[in-house]
């Protein structure tokens, strides 16, 4: 391929890296407005610098010619989770779409590389639209936890300093501090529980406040403002205690009122 082409080759890898990083970053959205924890903690992409990829061509005898048919990691996409147990929600989410299809899954997270690296990665075909028409290619997204992208981002670095000349005593510490991120990410799956817990602890909460208040706005329009004042300073107070159970108690009770009420006007 000559050189100044280039450019206009790479063109659809970025539009399918920025579509990439926008639909991943609804899904994270829609987690968050459903008031749901979200698996996904952040979303970047890159197309491989033509350095890059040249490199790599050369890296693995490939004609520039065969480029776009054998480098699957022309678009690359990164999706980043807090905890290990979120990546295989991630892959699961992306196994059900219909607007990609992958082509291979590498679980270097269950295998990982000689090198200490983890990771879920996965090779997708994918399609964009040009002026000349769709344009069907291929890329990769990668899925990580925050501390495997920490580590990998510093061997990366490394890697690049050293140009394949790592010396040993850098490569055993890369894989003592593998080793550590694999701790680190198994004690964090504990915390993980604790904070799903306390997310769903929010979420009922919060809709059990919601329920009081609308009810309670509700008795405002219908009932006798005197006792309608009393129900709510009965709620600030039990809402300032913080305690769920007497909340759940006096919705019930709330709800019993306000349906004697609406009864009464109908009748
Ligand atoms: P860059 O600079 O990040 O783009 P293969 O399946 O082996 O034939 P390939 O493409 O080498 O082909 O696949 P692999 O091994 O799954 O690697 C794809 C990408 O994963 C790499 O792209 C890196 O981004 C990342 N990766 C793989 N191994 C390592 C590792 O040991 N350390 C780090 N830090 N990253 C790794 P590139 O093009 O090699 O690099």
């Amino acid at each position: 391929m000559e050189l100044q082409l280039w450019r206009t080759t790479l063109e659809p890898y970025a539009l399918a890296v920025d579509e990439l990083v926008v639909k991943m970053n609804h899904i994270k959205n829609e987690f968050e407005f459903a008031g749901e924890y979200s698996p996904i903690e952040t979303v970047s992409g890159r197309v491989k610098r033509i350095s890059s990829i040249l490199e790599k061509a050369q890296r693995k005898n490939i004609e520039l010619d065969d480029v776009e048919k054998k480098l699957d990691d022309i678009a690359g996409v990164r999706i980043i989770c807090r905890f290990v147990e979120d990546i295989d929600k991630v892959v699961e989410i992306l196994r059900k779409r219909s607007d990609m299809v992958i082509v291979q899954e590498k679980d270097y997270i269950r295998k990982r590389k000689p090198s200490g690296y983890r990771s879920y990665h996965l090779i997708i075909d994918y399609t964009v639209e040009s002026l000349h028409g769709p344009k069907p290619l291929r890329a990769e997204i990668q899925v990580r936890t925050l501390a495997m992208n920490f580590w990998s981002t510093v061997e990366h670095s490394l890697q690049y300093k050293y140009k394949g000349n790592m010396p040993e005593h850098v490569k055993e510490k890369l894989l003592t501090s593998a080793e550590a991120i694999v701790v680190l990410d198994e004690e964090m799956s504990v915390v993980r529980k604790e904070i799903l817990a306390a997310q769903n602890y929010y979420v009922h909460k919060t809709q059990l406040v919601s329920n009081i208040l609308a009810n309670i706005e509700n008795l405002y329009k219908i009932a006798n403002k005197r006792e309608v004042l009393k129900i709510q300073e009965e709620f600030l107070s039990i809402y300032r205690e913080d305690n769920i159970k007497k909340m759940e108690h006096f919705g019930k009770e709330l709800d019993i009122v306000a349906e004697s009420y609406r009864a009464q006007r109908i009748q």
